[in-house]
Parts: C-alpha cells; structure tokens; sequence
C-alpha cells in the first residue's frame, strides 16, 4: 500500500479526497485522527505543522491541501474516472468551480461552525453575519449556473464536484439552502446520489453527533 491518507471520516475536506479516491476505487491506508489515538495527530503536525487535514503521504511524499491531493491522485494513480479534464482550456472552468466551492461556500461555512464553538465572549457576530450574508450570494450564484449543467463544470463530474458534496452538504445543515434555489437543491441532491459521495456519508454517520449546530434530521 504506498498511500496513506491522515484525515477525519466527518471533514469536509477529507470527504473531498475520499470521493476522489472512491470514484477510481484507489487502495490507501486510512490515519484515522483521533483523541484515542494522538499517536496520529502526532505524526500529520510533523509532515505539516498547520494541522490542517487531509494530508497524503504516497511513498514518502508529503502532499497538502485537497485540491492538490486530487490533482496529484489524477497524476500518480489515474483510473477511469478523469476528474481533470486533459484539455488544459476546460480544465480552468473545472479549477474555477474548485476555487469557487472552496472559497465562498465552505470558508463562510466554516466561519459559522467555528463561531459556535468559542466561548460567547469570543464570539464574531458581525463575521457571521458576513458568512451567511456571504452565503446566500454564493447560493443564487451557484443557482443559475447550475439551471443548465449536470455537473459544476458540466457534463463530467470532476474535482470541482468533489468539493461541492460535502461543503453543500453542510453548508445546507448550517445555512439552509431556501426553495428558491431550487437549481442547487438538486444538484446537492444528485451530489448524494453519486455513489463515491454516498459512502462518505455513510461511513461519517456515526459522527453526526459532533456537529455543532446540531445535525438535522435527513440526508
Ligand atoms: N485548505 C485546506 C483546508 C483543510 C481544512 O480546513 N481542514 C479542516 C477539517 S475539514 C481542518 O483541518 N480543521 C482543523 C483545524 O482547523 O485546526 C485544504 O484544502 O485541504
């Protein structure tokens, strides 16, 4: 087995790299992060000191941050599902839809979780306002590109796809995605159809209870 995967079944952005590595049926040894076992937080802050997961470590190389992952993956180990398109012009709208997912949906997601994890006295409240307010723009954005695609970049499910499952997974659990983006309620919908990302979901159920904003009852 040459790779090893350091993540948490329940991150967003670990889920990210599993549906990459689910969609080509890619072997790899899972570090599960735990507070059993410090053993293993121990070994991801030495290959990476912002402690930030996933990391992959493919025969002694250390590789960061989940878009790289998957790009890497695609490199390294391709399979049958190409989640960059060769043809560099239509692999940007791909990287731009990654970028998108990432930097409006899951970074003011994140920012409304992790207000509610401070204490009250370090509490942002305008911040939050700012990530929902940050949101609900990302949502009606999202909701006419996505009138005419099947997937985020089209008709090929990709690596923006990757990233779209679980950051509109929780981005809905967290700021509800209204009934007048009904463009994007189906595609979260066809998101959690999509075998890859079903069994992330399923292999996280058991950790539901950490969420802090109280997970709801669906999905
Ligand atoms: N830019 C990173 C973000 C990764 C990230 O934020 N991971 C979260 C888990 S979903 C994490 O490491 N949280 C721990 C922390 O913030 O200390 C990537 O794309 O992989």
């Amino acid at each position: 087995m040459t790779l090893k995967l350091y993540a948490h079944p329940f991150s967003s952005y670990c889920q990210k790299v599993l549906v990459a590595l689910y969609e080509n049926g890619i072997p790899f040894e899972w570090r599960a992060l735990s507070h059993e076992n410090p053993q293993v937080m121990e070994e991801l802050t030495a290959l990476w000191p912002m402690k930030r997961f996933p990391v992959l470590v493919d025969a002694g190389r250390t590789v960061m941050e989940a878009s790289i992952i998957i790009e890497h993956l695609g490199l390294y180990h391709p399979g049958p599902v190409r989640l960059l398109p060769e043809d560099a012009r239509s692999a940007i709208e791909v990287r731009l839809m990654d970028r998108f997912f990432d930097n409006y949906i899951s970074t003011p997601q994140q920012k409304i979780v992790g207000d509610s994890l401070r204490p009250q006295t370090e509490r942002d409240p305008r911040g939050v306002a700012d990530a929902r307010a940050m949101l609900d723009t990302a949502y009606g954005w999202l909701d006419n590109v996505m009138a005419d695609r099947e997937w985020a970049a089209g008709d090929h499910f990709s690596l923006a796809d990757c990233g779209a499952a679980p950051f509109l997974f929780y981005a809905d659990w967290t700021h509800r995605i209204e009934a007048s983006f009904p463009h994007v309620i189906a595609y979260r919908q066809r998101l959690l159809a999509r075998p890859s990302f079903a069994r992330a979901v399923d292999e996280a159920r058991p950790y539901r209870p950490l969420f802090p904003l109280g997970a709801p009852d669906r999905d």
